[in-house]
């Protein structure tokens, strides 16, 4: 059992020593294996296994075609259940992508083609992409997933629902992390500087992930950073990857979103008015299925007052159909 800490700073300590088999030991030298999800973040493992240029297995899992889980199976390599998981050719198991990244530098990088530029920067930078993103992507995808899938009429309220938190936390929080990243990167190739490092693996799943939703235009908003992720997909390393994996949503390019409410610079304003439409739709709803059951009038009359004052808010376009739907009322 290999029971040594890995290193998180290659820098600042010697690697583990490897011992390598000779012939006459066993014919083969044991190999990491990584437990791999289809479409996860475990496709930067499979990265950093191409790049390293290492021998290693690969036992790939789908996700469950219920609810695009991981299968239950994974449960039986990990506690938690998810991807990736790394098992050490001594047999230990490593969890968490930042956890696998720093035991694979430490052990493999003989030449320390990831060798880390400033150890400082690559710890704030893993545990922003980790941490402080993976919380706000989580939250954005949370009420991206509600309001696509909720029941009739639930969804419109869910609508409301995502497009509030958007206006009042994930918009300008979006702006502000990918602002820093942008400006984090500079003029520099990786976040790592000259060299790929272990930051720049870790920001990859986020960015994509954020960039494929169209959660971000980062073409238009964000072009240092969308010049960074062609500068992975053009890797030989990262194409091998993907081949050797079982899918992944981070093949799509960055993409120009054309949805209204890709988070642009401009989107505020966007944001506002459609949280308002969303509202008035639900509220149309629920005084349209009321009229079907009895129903107190002073329900009733809170509810076309606020109708009402949602309509002055949306100068135009709102004013006919409150008309249409005023008349289908009294019929
Ligand atoms: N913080 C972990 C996150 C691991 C994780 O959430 N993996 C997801 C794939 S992106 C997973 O396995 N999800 C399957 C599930 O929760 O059922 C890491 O960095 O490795």
């Amino acid at each position: 059992m290999d029971t040594a800490k890995p290193v998180l700073n290659p820098l600042a300590a010697s690697p583990p020593e490897i011992t390598v088999a000779s012939p006459t030991d066993s014919p083969k030298r044991p190999v990491p294996t990584l437990h791999h999800l289809q479409n996860s973040q475990s496709q930067r493992i499979l990265w950093v296994l191409e790049e390293l240029g290492i021998e290693y297995d690969v036992v790939k899992y789908n996700r469950t075609p219920k609810d695009h889980r991981a299968p239950p199976e994974l449960l039986k390599i990990s506690p938690l259940g998810k991807s990736p998981v790394l098992v050490t050719g001594e047999g230990r198991t490593i969890i968490e992508t930042a956890a696998i990244c720093a035991y694979l530098f430490a052990t493999y990088d003989k030449a320390s083609k990831f060798a880390t530029q400033d150890w400082i920067t690559d710890q704030e930078l893993t545990s922003f992409a980790g941490a402080s993103l993976g919380a706000l992507y989580a939250t954005e995808l949370l009420v991206e997933l509600l309001a696509k899938h909720s029941p009739w009429p639930i969804v419109y309220l869910m609508r409301a629902v995502r497009n509030k938190v958007q206006q009042i936390y994930t918009t300008n929080e979006f702006r502000r992390s990918m602002s820093y990243l942008e400006v984090e990167l500079g003029d520099q190739d990786w976040f790592n500087g000259m060299m790929l490092g272990r930051s720049d693996v870790m920001i990859s799943y986020p960015l994509d992930l954020i960039a494929t939703r169209g959660w971000v235009d980062f073409e238009k908003d964000f072009p240092r950073l969308a010049a960074w992720r062609k500068r992975i997909v053009e890797r030989p390393a990262w194409k091998r990857g993907l081949e050797k994996g079982n899918g992944c949503h981070c093949v799509k390019p960055y993409r120009k979103s054309t949805s209204k409410r890709c988070l642009s610079m401009k989107s505020d304003h966007d944001g506002f008015r459609i949280v308002q439409y969303s509202q008035q739709t639900t509220y149309r709803i629920l005084l349209l299925l009321w009229q079907k059951f009895p129903t107190p009038d002073f329900v009733r009359s809170v509810l076309f007052r606020k109708l009402n004052t949602l309509d002055d808010f949306i100068q135009g376009d709102g004013k006919e159909n409150l008309a249409d739907f005023e008349a289908l009322l009294q019929a």
